[in-house]
Protein backbone atom coordinates (compact mmCIF):
# COMPACT_ATOMS: atom_id res chain seq x y z
CA UNK A 1 0.00 0.00 0.00
CA UNK A 2 2.79 2.20 0.70
CA UNK A 3 4.33 2.24 -2.44
CA UNK A 4 0.81 3.02 -4.49
CA UNK A 5 0.72 6.51 -2.06
CA UNK A 6 4.25 7.17 -2.60
CA UNK A 7 3.56 6.45 -6.11
CA UNK A 8 0.69 9.32 -6.05
CA UNK A 9 2.35 11.20 -3.96
CA UNK A 10 4.76 12.17 -7.11
CA UNK A 11 1.65 12.41 -9.44
CA UNK A 12 -0.22 14.97 -7.60
CA UNK A 13 3.33 16.70 -6.26
CA UNK A 14 4.81 17.50 -9.47
CA UNK A 15 3.30 16.63 -12.72
CA UNK A 16 0.63 16.34 -14.90
CA UNK A 17 0.11 13.27 -16.74
CA UNK A 18 -1.08 13.64 -20.08
CA UNK A 19 -1.33 11.38 -23.50
CA UNK A 20 0.61 12.84 -26.77
CA UNK A 21 -0.82 12.15 -30.55
CA UNK A 22 2.49 10.98 -31.82
CA UNK A 23 4.13 13.35 -34.27
CA UNK A 24 6.68 12.14 -36.09
CA UNK A 25 7.82 16.12 -36.64
CA UNK A 26 8.68 15.21 -32.96
CA UNK A 27 12.00 13.77 -33.60
CA UNK A 28 15.17 14.57 -35.10
CA UNK A 29 16.66 12.09 -37.66
CA UNK A 30 20.32 11.22 -38.09
CA UNK A 31 21.71 8.83 -40.15
CA UNK A 32 20.13 6.78 -42.89
CA UNK A 33 17.13 6.97 -40.65
CA UNK A 34 13.65 8.31 -42.72
CA UNK A 35 10.07 9.19 -42.52
CA UNK A 36 7.91 6.08 -43.70
CA UNK A 37 4.34 7.36 -43.11
CA UNK A 38 2.61 9.57 -40.52
CA UNK A 39 3.68 7.71 -37.77
CA UNK A 40 6.95 5.45 -38.45
CA UNK A 41 10.74 6.33 -39.21
CA UNK A 42 13.00 3.31 -41.22
CA UNK A 43 16.17 3.32 -38.93
CA UNK A 44 18.25 0.95 -41.68
CA UNK A 45 17.32 0.54 -45.38
CA UNK A 46 18.06 -3.17 -45.62
CA UNK A 47 21.58 -2.60 -46.55
CA UNK A 48 24.88 -3.80 -45.34
CA UNK A 49 26.92 -1.02 -43.04
CA UNK A 50 24.29 1.17 -42.82
CA UNK A 51 22.83 3.03 -39.17
CA UNK A 52 20.39 5.67 -37.98
CA UNK A 53 18.34 7.33 -35.49
CA UNK A 54 15.16 9.35 -34.15
CA UNK A 55 15.58 11.32 -31.29
CA UNK A 56 12.66 13.15 -29.52
CA UNK A 57 13.38 16.66 -29.31
CA UNK A 58 12.09 17.40 -26.51
CA UNK A 59 13.99 15.80 -22.81
CA UNK A 60 11.93 13.20 -20.70
CA UNK A 61 12.30 14.06 -17.11
CA UNK A 62 13.38 11.23 -15.09
CA UNK A 63 12.09 12.12 -11.82
CA UNK A 64 8.65 11.51 -12.96
CA UNK A 65 6.74 8.77 -14.22
CA UNK A 66 6.40 7.83 -17.94
CA UNK A 67 5.35 5.08 -19.72
CA UNK A 68 6.22 4.80 -23.62
CA UNK A 69 4.87 2.14 -26.30
CA UNK A 70 6.16 2.29 -30.13
CA UNK A 71 6.26 -0.78 -32.72
CA UNK A 72 9.54 -2.69 -33.52
CA UNK A 73 10.18 -3.94 -36.86
CA UNK A 74 12.96 -5.74 -36.81
CA UNK A 75 13.16 -6.45 -40.85
CA UNK A 76 12.61 -9.98 -43.07
CA UNK A 77 15.39 -11.98 -43.08
CA UNK A 78 16.26 -14.27 -40.24
CA UNK A 79 19.29 -16.13 -41.11
CA UNK A 80 21.19 -13.37 -42.70
CA UNK A 81 19.67 -10.56 -41.53
CA UNK A 82 21.61 -7.85 -38.83
CA UNK A 83 22.08 -5.82 -36.53
CA UNK A 84 19.39 -4.89 -34.08
CA UNK A 85 17.54 -1.65 -32.73
CA UNK A 86 18.00 -0.16 -29.46
CA UNK A 87 16.00 2.02 -27.46
CA UNK A 88 18.08 4.94 -25.69
CA UNK A 89 18.29 7.84 -22.80
CA UNK A 90 20.95 10.24 -23.71
CA UNK A 91 21.60 13.60 -22.05
CA UNK A 92 23.21 15.06 -26.05
CA UNK A 93 20.91 13.50 -28.75
CA UNK A 94 20.97 13.53 -32.61
CA UNK A 95 23.73 11.02 -32.81
CA UNK A 96 24.17 7.94 -34.07
CA UNK A 97 26.74 5.78 -32.73
CA UNK A 98 28.36 3.25 -34.39
CA UNK A 99 27.14 0.98 -36.90
CA UNK A 100 27.28 -3.55 -37.29
CA UNK A 101 27.51 -5.23 -33.69
CA UNK A 102 27.28 -1.47 -32.35
CA UNK A 103 23.20 -0.98 -33.58
CA UNK A 104 23.76 2.80 -33.29
CA UNK A 105 24.28 2.56 -29.68
CA UNK A 106 27.78 1.87 -29.41
CA UNK A 107 29.94 4.97 -28.19
CA UNK A 108 27.06 6.97 -26.43
CA UNK A 109 27.95 7.63 -23.28
CA UNK A 110 26.40 8.26 -20.49
CA UNK A 111 23.42 6.52 -21.33
CA UNK A 112 20.70 3.71 -20.60
CA UNK A 113 20.07 1.80 -23.53
CA UNK A 114 17.67 -1.74 -24.65
CA UNK A 115 18.50 -3.23 -27.27
CA UNK A 116 16.88 -5.94 -29.52
CA UNK A 117 19.71 -7.66 -31.09
CA UNK A 118 19.35 -10.18 -33.77
CA UNK A 119 22.72 -10.65 -35.15
CA UNK A 120 24.99 -13.08 -32.51
CA UNK A 121 28.40 -11.82 -31.68
CA UNK A 122 29.89 -14.45 -29.93
CA UNK A 123 32.71 -12.22 -28.58
CA UNK A 124 30.44 -9.84 -26.95
CA UNK A 125 28.44 -12.85 -24.65
CA UNK A 126 25.39 -12.79 -27.37
CA UNK A 127 23.17 -16.13 -26.85
CA UNK A 128 22.52 -18.01 -29.70
CA UNK A 129 18.80 -16.47 -30.33
CA UNK A 130 17.25 -12.94 -30.61
CA UNK A 131 17.59 -11.66 -27.37
CA UNK A 132 16.97 -8.24 -25.19
CA UNK A 133 19.29 -6.33 -22.90
CA UNK A 134 19.18 -3.44 -20.91
CA UNK A 135 23.00 -1.76 -21.54
CA UNK A 136 24.88 0.88 -20.04
CA UNK A 137 27.44 3.93 -21.32
CA UNK A 138 27.54 2.40 -25.07
CA UNK A 139 28.94 -1.03 -24.12
CA UNK A 140 27.52 -3.82 -26.31
CA UNK A 141 28.88 -6.48 -24.34
CA UNK A 142 26.67 -8.79 -22.10
CA UNK A 143 29.54 -8.43 -19.28
CA UNK A 144 28.49 -4.85 -18.82
CA UNK A 145 24.48 -5.62 -18.78
CA UNK A 146 22.17 -4.16 -16.32
CA UNK A 147 19.56 -6.91 -17.15
CA UNK A 148 19.39 -9.69 -19.13
CA UNK A 149 20.55 -10.97 -22.06
CA UNK A 150 17.11 -12.39 -22.36
CA UNK A 151 16.12 -14.84 -24.94
CA UNK A 152 13.50 -14.16 -27.13
CA UNK A 153 11.51 -15.70 -30.27
CA UNK A 154 12.42 -14.97 -33.92
CA UNK A 155 11.66 -11.34 -34.49
CA UNK A 156 12.89 -11.03 -37.65
CA UNK A 157 9.47 -12.02 -38.67
CA UNK A 158 8.71 -8.64 -41.07
CA UNK A 159 5.88 -7.97 -38.00
CA UNK A 160 5.82 -4.86 -35.99
CA UNK A 161 6.07 -5.75 -32.26
CA UNK A 162 4.93 -3.76 -29.63
CA UNK A 163 7.46 -2.18 -27.51
CA UNK A 164 6.33 -0.99 -23.88
CA UNK A 165 9.03 1.28 -21.29
CA UNK A 166 7.58 1.91 -18.14
CA UNK A 167 9.52 3.73 -15.63
CA UNK A 168 8.29 4.28 -11.81
CA UNK A 169 10.42 6.57 -10.19
CA UNK A 170 8.77 6.04 -6.85
CA UNK A 171 10.06 2.28 -6.76
CA UNK A 172 12.72 3.68 -9.04
CA UNK A 173 11.88 0.56 -11.72
CA UNK A 174 12.09 0.40 -14.88
CA UNK A 175 10.00 -1.97 -16.93
CA UNK A 176 10.05 -3.76 -20.39
CA UNK A 177 7.42 -5.39 -21.90
CA UNK A 178 7.68 -6.80 -25.56
CA UNK A 179 4.54 -8.59 -27.39
CA UNK A 180 2.93 -7.93 -24.44
CA UNK A 181 4.77 -9.54 -21.93
CA UNK A 182 7.24 -8.32 -19.53
CA UNK A 183 10.87 -9.68 -20.76
CA UNK A 184 13.13 -7.27 -18.54
CA UNK A 185 13.00 -4.83 -15.50
CA UNK A 186 15.60 -3.66 -13.35
CA UNK A 187 15.69 -1.62 -10.33
CA UNK A 188 18.17 1.02 -9.55
CA UNK A 189 19.00 4.94 -9.12
CA UNK A 190 19.55 5.55 -12.34
CA UNK A 191 19.58 9.65 -12.19
CA UNK A 192 22.58 9.30 -10.16
CA UNK A 193 24.06 6.00 -11.07
CA UNK A 194 23.90 6.28 -15.08
CA UNK A 195 22.91 10.51 -15.37
CA UNK A 196 25.62 12.07 -12.43
CA UNK A 197 22.58 13.59 -10.79
CA UNK A 198 20.83 15.25 -14.40
CA UNK A 199 17.32 13.53 -14.88
CA UNK A 200 16.60 15.09 -17.76
CA UNK A 201 17.74 13.37 -20.88
CA UNK A 202 16.57 12.62 -24.11
CA UNK A 203 15.70 9.44 -25.70
CA UNK A 204 15.60 7.84 -29.00
CA UNK A 205 16.14 4.73 -30.89
CA UNK A 206 19.12 3.46 -33.10
CA UNK A 207 19.67 0.66 -35.56
CA UNK A 208 22.92 -0.38 -37.61
CA UNK A 209 23.48 -2.80 -40.15
CA UNK A 210 26.97 -4.41 -40.48
CA UNK A 211 28.18 -7.29 -43.27
CA UNK A 212 24.52 -8.56 -43.24
CA UNK A 213 21.41 -5.97 -43.04
CA UNK A 214 17.59 -5.84 -42.47
CA UNK A 215 15.32 -3.00 -42.83
CA UNK A 216 14.70 -1.95 -39.28
CA UNK A 217 11.78 0.05 -38.37
CA UNK A 218 9.41 1.76 -35.64
CA UNK A 219 6.52 3.11 -35.59
CA UNK A 220 4.21 5.47 -32.73
CA UNK A 221 0.87 5.02 -32.04
CA UNK A 222 1.01 7.02 -29.12
CA UNK A 223 3.02 8.20 -26.79
CA UNK A 224 2.12 8.72 -23.08
CA UNK A 225 4.70 10.12 -21.32
CA UNK A 226 4.81 12.60 -17.81
CA UNK A 227 5.16 16.22 -18.81
CA UNK A 228 7.00 17.19 -15.01
CA UNK A 229 6.36 20.36 -14.07
CA UNK A 230 9.58 23.13 -13.05
CA UNK A 231 9.56 22.63 -8.88
CA UNK A 232 11.20 25.80 -8.00
CA UNK A 233 14.39 24.80 -5.77
CA UNK A 234 14.98 26.57 -2.26
CA UNK A 235 16.13 29.68 -2.47
CA UNK A 236 17.30 32.41 0.22
CA UNK A 237 14.98 35.63 -1.18
CA UNK A 238 12.07 33.48 -2.12
CA UNK A 239 9.28 32.99 0.20
CA UNK A 240 10.58 29.50 1.86
CA UNK A 241 14.14 31.00 2.85
CA UNK A 242 12.53 33.98 3.91
CA UNK A 243 10.07 32.18 6.36
CA UNK A 244 13.11 29.55 7.36
CA UNK A 245 15.54 33.09 8.66
CA UNK A 246 12.55 34.09 10.52
CA UNK A 247 12.74 30.66 12.14
CA UNK A 248 9.43 29.17 10.86
CA UNK A 249 8.76 25.44 10.29
CA UNK A 250 8.97 25.03 6.66
CA UNK A 251 8.85 21.37 3.69
CA UNK A 252 10.89 21.15 0.72
CA UNK A 253 8.89 20.79 -2.18
CA UNK A 254 12.10 19.00 -3.72
CA UNK A 255 12.43 16.21 -0.82
CA UNK A 256 11.66 12.70 -1.48
CA UNK A 257 12.56 9.48 -0.45
CA UNK A 258 12.21 5.68 -2.19
CA UNK A 259 8.76 4.32 -1.03
CA UNK A 260 9.07 2.73 2.42
CA UNK A 261 12.71 3.95 3.15
CA UNK A 262 14.56 6.08 4.06
CA UNK A 263 16.93 6.26 0.91
CA UNK A 264 16.84 9.79 0.02
CA UNK A 265 15.87 10.26 -4.07
CA UNK A 266 18.26 11.82 -6.02
CA UNK A 267 15.95 15.01 -6.57
CA UNK A 268 16.64 15.74 -3.36
CA UNK A 269 19.94 15.83 -3.01
CA UNK A 270 20.17 19.10 -5.09
CA UNK A 271 17.28 20.76 -2.56
CA UNK A 272 19.57 19.76 0.94
CA UNK A 273 23.18 21.12 -1.10
CA UNK A 274 20.54 24.48 -1.61
CA UNK A 275 19.84 24.07 2.32
CA UNK A 276 23.65 23.55 3.33
CA UNK A 277 24.51 26.82 1.71
CA UNK A 278 21.84 29.17 3.78
CA UNK A 279 23.17 27.29 6.56
CA UNK A 280 26.74 28.27 5.86
CA UNK A 281 25.71 31.69 5.31
CA UNK A 282 24.42 32.08 9.36
CA UNK A 283 26.89 29.52 10.58
CA UNK A 284 25.64 30.29 13.94
CA UNK A 285 21.83 28.79 13.50
CA UNK A 286 21.45 25.38 14.61
CA UNK A 287 18.73 23.23 11.90
CA UNK A 288 15.96 20.73 13.70
CA UNK A 289 14.57 18.10 11.18
CA UNK A 290 11.57 17.00 11.89
CA UNK A 291 10.27 13.66 10.31
CA UNK A 292 6.19 13.03 9.70
CA UNK A 293 4.18 10.25 8.23
CA UNK A 294 0.21 9.56 7.39
CA UNK A 295 -1.16 7.13 9.52
CA UNK A 296 -1.09 4.15 6.50
CA UNK A 297 0.99 1.34 8.05
CA UNK A 298 1.17 0.92 12.15
CA UNK A 299 2.47 3.48 14.40
CA UNK A 300 5.46 1.84 15.54
CA UNK A 301 6.98 1.63 11.97
CA UNK A 302 6.03 4.74 10.84
CA UNK A 303 7.78 6.29 14.01
CA UNK A 304 10.76 4.35 13.16
CA UNK A 305 10.46 4.99 9.22
CA UNK A 306 10.20 9.34 10.33
CA UNK A 307 13.29 9.14 12.69
CA UNK A 308 15.40 7.18 9.68
CA UNK A 309 13.67 9.90 7.66
CA UNK A 310 14.92 12.66 9.40
CA UNK A 311 18.19 11.51 10.57
CA UNK A 312 19.26 10.59 6.56
CA UNK A 313 18.61 14.23 5.90
CA UNK A 314 20.64 14.93 8.74
CA UNK A 315 23.24 12.84 7.72
CA UNK A 316 23.13 13.73 4.02
CA UNK A 317 23.77 17.56 5.25
CA UNK A 318 27.04 16.49 7.46
CA UNK A 319 28.15 15.13 4.67
CA UNK A 320 27.72 18.35 3.33
CA UNK A 321 30.01 19.81 5.67
CA UNK A 322 27.52 21.02 8.36
CA UNK A 323 28.73 19.95 11.60
CA UNK A 324 26.94 17.35 13.40
CA UNK A 325 26.48 19.77 16.78
CA UNK A 326 24.37 22.08 14.00
CA UNK A 327 21.59 19.66 13.32
CA UNK A 328 19.40 17.52 15.35
CA UNK A 329 16.93 15.34 13.70
CA UNK A 330 13.92 14.04 15.41
CA UNK A 331 10.95 11.81 13.95
CA UNK A 332 7.21 12.21 15.04
CA UNK A 333 5.82 9.01 13.38
CA UNK A 334 1.62 9.85 12.63
CA UNK A 335 1.34 12.35 15.68
CA UNK A 336 1.12 15.78 14.45
CA UNK A 337 -0.74 15.72 11.49
CA UNK A 338 -1.72 18.87 9.34
CA UNK A 339 -4.10 17.47 7.66
CA UNK A 340 -7.46 14.71 7.40
CA UNK A 341 -5.62 11.58 7.19
CA UNK A 342 -8.96 10.25 5.08
CA UNK A 343 -8.30 11.41 1.98
CA UNK A 344 -5.34 10.56 0.01
CA UNK A 345 -4.66 14.43 -0.42
CA UNK A 346 -4.68 14.80 3.12
CA UNK A 347 -2.51 11.92 3.73
CA UNK A 348 0.26 13.57 1.19
CA UNK A 349 0.06 16.66 2.96
CA UNK A 350 1.10 14.63 6.40
CA UNK A 351 4.02 12.56 5.06
CA UNK A 352 6.24 15.36 5.34
CA UNK A 353 10.18 16.38 6.87
CA UNK A 354 9.77 19.75 8.32
CA UNK A 355 12.97 22.16 8.89
CA UNK A 356 13.27 24.70 11.25
CA UNK A 357 16.22 27.03 11.99
CA UNK A 358 16.76 28.39 15.41
CA UNK A 359 19.52 30.54 17.34
CA UNK A 360 21.20 28.22 20.31
CA UNK A 361 19.81 29.10 24.09
CA UNK A 362 22.70 31.35 25.37
CA1 LIG B 1 24.69 -8.78 -31.68
CA1 LIG C 1 16.42 -13.84 -35.59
Amino acid sequence: MKQLYLLFFFLTAFSVSYTQEASIDDFNLSGDAVKTGANCIRLTPDRIWSGGSAWHKQPIDLNGPFEMKLQVMLGCKNADGADGIVFVFHPYARRTGYQGEGMGFAGLEPSLGIEIDTWLNEHLGDPYQDHIALLRDGSVHHGNSLAGPARIPNIEDCREHPLTVRWTPAKLQLTIELDGKEVLSYRGDIVSGIFRGNSKVYWGVTAATGAYNNRQEICFEKLEFTKVEEVKPLELDGPKGKELLKGEVITLDNLQFESGSATLLSTSKAELARLAEIMRKYPTLKLDIFGHTDNIGGAGANQQLSSRRAEAVATYLSRLGIPDKRLSAKGFGEKYPIASNSTSLGRLKNRRVEFRLSRPIP
